[in-house]
């Protein structure tokens, strides 16, 4: 939508349009909690505010920026190139042009990945599996998740499917006791498969509109566990042939790459349908999203940008990249 070949195309040029961000700034705005990932960025404004023409050189120390914030390969290349491409048919050609075309150019990336989860309540209820290795805060978003259906008025039932310690079935089990929220449980060690099924036999019997089902974070490389996966998703067609309508991987911002590579890999072990990003508060890799979208497409439900219910956010593209690429803002 706001790319700077399709700006071209409407004949307005590159300053007639912005990436407009959706959010208010406010008394805690994202930029705030973003402020590391947007330090990563900051360097392409003194870049430009340096440069007297655009050159080689300019370009490649915006690829660097960009691959220094862990946008990866796939996403700078792309970048990188379209704005060569830009500069190449004349519709880039100073250098206060090339922020607002780079901006454009990360909104065009990430704008498909902005894809809300839409809980339907006629389904009863509405299965979101939640996948992942471990600490990236699967459990944590599995509370401000339930905290947010619970305020939009929705029935909530939590499963939990971390038999692996004693610890997280504790975890899970005292915050549905704080919110007054039920949670299917069994004692440790006992089959997740087995437990997520009787969560999903009982919140159809109650009526309950969301079962957010929790399970032990796993490496992709150990097999067994993930085909415990699959078999998690097996034993709940037997009950509802559309179950989990959302298979939500939670990857950690911090672990840059690495999330990368967590997203390829549970995608190809689980089809995943969203994931959500956590930690993006305490980071300068938030880049990975964009890592994220141009290799993976896959939609960008939440973001995780503190400890607290309201610190989990729907993805909205075009307040994600003014909050890291603060272009236009002035
Ligand atoms: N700063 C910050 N911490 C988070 C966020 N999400 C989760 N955490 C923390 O990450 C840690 C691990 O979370 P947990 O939900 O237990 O991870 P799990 O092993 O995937 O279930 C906890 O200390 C959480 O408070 C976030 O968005 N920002
Ligand atoms: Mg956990």
């Amino acid at each position: 939508m706001f790319s700077i070949f399709r700006r071209k195309k409407s004949g307005k040029g590159i300053e007639s349009t912005q990436v407009r961000p959706v959010e208010k700034t406010g008394a805690d705005p994202l930029e705030q909690r973003l402020a590391r990932t947007r330090t990563s960025l900051g360097g392409l404004f003194s870049l430009i505010r340096g440069a007297k023409a655009i050159d080689e050189d300019l370009i490649e120390e915006i690829e660097t920026t960009l691959l220094t914030a862990d946008m990866g390969i796939t996403a700078t290349t792309r970048i990188i190139d379209r704005l060569r491409e830009g500069i190449k048919r004349g519709i880039v050609t100073e250098p206060s042009e090339v922020l607002p075309a780079v901006q454009a150019e990360l909104y065009d990336l990430i704008e498909p990945c902005e894809q809300f989860l839409a809980v339907d309540t006629e389904k009863k209820p509405f299965v979101i599996l939640m996948v992942g290795v471990n600490g990236v805060g699967k459990t944590t978003t599995i509370g401000k998740l339930a905290r947010r259906y619970l305020d939009e008025g929705k029935s909530v039932m939590l499963a939990a499917g971390d038999t692996f310690r004693a610890a997280a079935v504790e975890q899970l089990k005292a915050w549905g006791e704080r919110n007054d929220v039920p949670v299917v449980a069994q004692q440790s060690g006992a089959d997740t498969a087995a437990v997520i099924y009787d969560a999903l036999h009982s919140a159809k019997a109650r009526g309950v509109d969301v079962l957010i089902a929790d399970t032990a974070g796993r490496l992709h490389t150990q097999g067994h566990l993930m085909q415990e996966l699959s078999k998690v998703k097996r034993v709940m067609h037997k009950i509802d042939p559309e179950a989990p309508h959302e298979t939500m991987l939670v990857v950690d911002a911090g672990t840059g790459q690495n999330a990368l590579a967590q997203a390829r890999e549970f995608n190809q072990a689980v089809s995943l349908s969203g994931i959500t990003v956590t930690k993006l508060d305490g980071t300068a890799r938030g880049g990975v999203l964009f890592a994220i979208a141009a290799e993976l497409g896959i939609p960008i439900r939440f973001i995780g940008v503190g400890e607290t219910a309201a610190d989990l956010r729907p993805f909205d593209a075009g307040t994600f990249v003014h909050a890291i690429l603060p272009v236009g803002d002035e």
